[in-house]
């Protein structure tokens, strides 16, 4: 073979040897790099922990803000989030909810409880699923949401507001309205639930203090319906041309008893304490027909749900209290313009 012939050969052998590793390359490169631009973010999400907030009712600006408070910590932790709630606050619509919220098998739940005898049982099938139990706004059983009590020990933590106090502190400002004297009458939802009950207690407490100079004439039950709180507190008013002061003890039971005041002609005559604080508590406040708007922390409760949930997740218990209260701001007409009182007006949507 001539040198020439023989250098020719070499080169083509050279070519081929480099065409097949270029070949090798661009076949192996799209399968190689595929995986390694979409499985971790598929991997972090099928990871991320899950946790269902279950409210008390659809359309209550306090569950609509805590909702908002729990979504915005989820999406800040990467946790994967959901909520859902009865249309009406029933321990009948609630349980269902809280059933199919199971077979779903979420890490945690948060669950604000609307009867605290009736879901102990299924909120403990939950927990004997596997899943982490906490209590937002009310708590179970009767312990006043005493956690560390033997038999509701595996309840995670209560969230929620000091209720006894916020009945005391209403009910206080209104007798201090009245003069310290006079007839008071309260307007509540239904029995059997923590938050509402305790507020009547610390309301009687209040009354109480007054060694009989404020008598308590009534107290009725709406449903959580605000249109049936107006009715009841229409016929109280008349009834009682000497009534001097009302306590709604939740967002619906306030609109009620502020409207029939209203309707009545009775604004600034009949005083009245406002648990909660919609937008349209803001509207009575500023016009005179309430005269304190208690509002609690519907949001801070929806984001230490979720720090807590993640916290049971990553075993870190020692991050977590049985109780954890959240406070209140307390809104009269000397600081509604506030920056603290507007922000803690309720979200409605
Ligand atoms: O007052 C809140 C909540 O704390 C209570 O348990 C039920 O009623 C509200 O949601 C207001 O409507």
């Amino acid at each position: 073979m001539s040198h020439y012939r023989m250098r020719t050969l070499i080169w083509i052998g050279v070519l081929a040897l480099l065409m097949l590793a270029l070949g090798a390359c661009t076949a192996v490169a799209p399968a190689a790099q595929a995986p390694a631009t979409e499985a971790p973010a598929e991997e972090a999400a099928a990871q991320a922990p899950t946790v269902a907030l279950i409210y008390g009712v659809k359309g209550d600006g306090f569950y609509v803000t805590m909702e908002a408070g729990a979504r915005a910590k989820a999406e800040e932790m990467g946790v994967n989030f959901f909520a859902d709630g009865p249309a009406q606050f029933q321990a009948t619509l609630q349980v269902p909810i809280l059933d199919a919220v199971i077979a779903q098998q979420p890490d945690a739940i948060c669950i604000a409880a609307t009867d605290r005898q009736a879901l102990i049982e299924p909120m403990r099938r939950a927990y004997d699923a596997g899943i982490h139990m906490i209590s937002v706004d009310t708590f179970i059983g009767d312990t006043a949401g005493d956690y560390t009590a033997p038999d509701l020990d595996w309840m995670l933590s209560y969230i929620g507001s000091d209720n006894v106090q916020g009945g005391e502190i209403g009910c206080s400002a209104i007798i201090d309205a009245m003069g310290g004297s006079g007839k008071f009458y309260i307007q509540t939802t239904q029995p059997g639930v923590s938050t509402v009950e305790q507020r009547v207690e610390g309301c009687k407490n209040a009354i109480a203090a007054t060694n009989g100079a404020v008598e308590l004439i009534g107290m009725d039950y709406n449903d959580d319906n605000a249109a049936k709180a107006a009715e009841q507190t229409a016929a109280v008013l008349a009834n009682n041309p000497d009534l001097g002061g009302i306590f709604g003890t939740n967002l619906f039971s306030a609109r009620g008893a502020a409207q029939a005041v209203a309707n009545a002609g009775l604004t600034g005559v009949v005083k009245v304490a406002n648990f909660d604080a919609p937008e349209d508590a803001i509207v009575a406040l500023n016009d005179g027909v309430v005269d304190i708007v208690i509002a609690q922390h519907p949001y801070e409760m929806g984001q230490k749900c979720i720090e807590y949930a993640v916290a049971a997740v990553n075993g870190e218990m020692d991050k977590i209290e049985k109780r954890w209260p959240t406070g209140y701001t307390i809104i009269t007409r000397d600081n509604v313009n506030s920056e603290e009182a507007q922000q803690s007006i309720y979200k409605s949507q």
